[in-house]
């Protein structure tokens, strides 16, 4: 996919940038709003920061930087100005009253991104909730945007008409939206539940934005799935099957990734994609090392995770981009520890450089994650010995008159799968 440029109108907008921050010399939220600005195909001329430990409940900065804001804007022929947090209606309306020109906030942007990069019909849906849940909270405040010409950041996506300020319209379109989310809802269960029952462990590979999480599921499975300098390239999880040395299968899932201030309604409204993330036997977090911010990215990923219930699974940290780090940090590189992972590893999903040696960790950790089980099986449930035979690392098969015994190693997460049939548990592999 090309990297996305404006279609639907022939301008390139520009935008100043305005954050709040405890530490005014240094905001890199703004840079990584101009990051999102540049992947959804606008442009920053002027970042503001304002030491502020709370956002103004009126005008998000003080009245006064507001002032200041707006001789920017004649300054730069801006477009419009973007806050780094979501912004409520009140505080959209205070905003376009002093600065005559456009305000949007981050969420908007990000929400923005997602409409243009969703390709799957439940990405589209999703998106589309997210963006129909936003306008509904903020229907005061965006009531000029809402009837404005021309389109631009917060226009994309589901199409943009004066009907869609109708307050009832938009929860007549939420509602038929939900029932569309509950539907995938089913059928994601019940392919995971297929896959369960086939029992072939499932890896995601979850991580910050732009950390290399595609790069890396295309180095292991030679998946082909778009890998891009933007952010969130990636919208819809992409699953492939990998081999590992032992001749052991795996599912390697591409997820969506994790920012900074992820608006809530598009978590809410991802959930079902992100459950993947949530019934995985391994998360596999790749963290851009060579980003200056990496400790942090890896905190949001975690905040992230806990809200998901996905926190307490077996995490394999890869410290990606090692390529782009001289040897000192390299070296340095080597002493980053995640406390939350029981393994790391350092790589680069660019040359390869310890792919291989990610496999065996994954290994590895499906092995320390296993149980010794006797088990009884009837003969009508040779299928389920199949299964078995698949996942399972079968120590001995015994065929009785009344029944098959076996003797195995499981994964633990199997244990509720196999409950009927085991005798008896408990002494670990390792
Ligand atoms: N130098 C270097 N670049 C890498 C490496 N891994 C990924 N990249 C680059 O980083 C950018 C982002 O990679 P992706 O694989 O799209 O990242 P992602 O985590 O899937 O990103 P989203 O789907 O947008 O969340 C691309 O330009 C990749 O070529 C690496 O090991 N070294
Ligand atoms: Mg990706």
């Amino acid at each position: 996919m090309e990297k996305f440029t404006r279609t639907d109108e022939n301008i390139t907008e520009n935008y100043i940038l305005v954050g709040i921050s405890a530490d005014a010399d240094e905001n890199r939220s703004l840079d990584e709003l101009e990051a999102l600005l540049d992947t959804a195909g606008a442009k920053a001329v002027c970042k503001v920061t304002q030491r502020l430990d709370y956002p103004d409940p009126a005008t998000y900065v003080g009245s006064g930087k507001a002032h200041e804001i707006k001789s920017l804007v004649y300054l730069h022929d801006a477009t419009g100005v973007i806050c780094d947090d979501e912004l409520s209606p009140a505080q959209i309306r205070n905003l376009t009253d002093i600065l005559e020109v456009k305000v949007i906030d981050r969420t908007i942007l990000i929400l923005d991104i997602f409409a243009s990069h969703a390709t799957t019909n439940e990405g589209k849906i999703q998106v589309e909730m997210a963006q129909q849940k936003y306008r509904l909270s903020h229907l005061h405040g965006l009531g000029k945007e809402l009837s404005r010409q021309g389109g631009g950041i917060g226009t994309r996506g589901p199409g943009e008409t004066k009907l869609e300020s109708d307050r009832r319209r938009i929860q007549k379109r939420i509602s038929i939206l939900s029932g569309s989310i509950a539907r995938m809802k089913k059928v994601r269960e019940s392919n995971r539940k297929k896959r369960q029952n086939e029992g072939i462990p499932v890896v995601a590979v979850i991580g910050y934005t732009n950390a290399g999480k595609s790069t890396l599921l295309n180095r292991l499975t030679g998946a082909g799935v778009l890998a891009e300098d933007m952010l969130f390239a990636t919208l819809d999880p992409t699953t492939r099957i990998c081999r590992l040395s032992s001749g052991q299968n795996i599912l390697m899932t591409d997820t969506v990734g994790f920012i900074n201030k992820l608006p809530h309604n598009l978590i809410d409204a991802f959930r079902s994609t992100l459950e993947e993330v949530r019934y995985a036997d391994i998360l596999l977090h790749v963290v851009d090392v060579s980003d200056p911010d990496a400790e942090a990215h890896m905190k949001t990923v975690y905040e992230t995770l806990d809200e998901l219930n996905a926190a307490n699974k077996p995490v394999i940290t890869l410290l990606n981009k090692i390529d782009k780090l001289n040897d000192n940090s390299r070296e340095a590189s080597r002493f980053i520890k995640d406390i939350k992972a029981g393994h790391t590893l350092c790589v680069s999903a660019f040359t390869g450089e310890g792919a291989i040696d990610v496999l065996d960790e994954i290994e590895k950790v499906l092995r320390e994650d296993r149980i010794f089980v006797q088990m009884s099986f009837s003969y009508s449930q040779t299928g389920d010995v199949e299964a078995l035979r698949r996942n399972a690392n079968i120590v001995s098969e015994d065929y009785r008159e009344s029944d098959i015994l076996i003797e195995a190693y499981i994964p633990r997460a199997y244990l509720g799968k196999y409950d009927k049939n085991i005798i008896s548990d408990g002494k670990n592999l390792l």
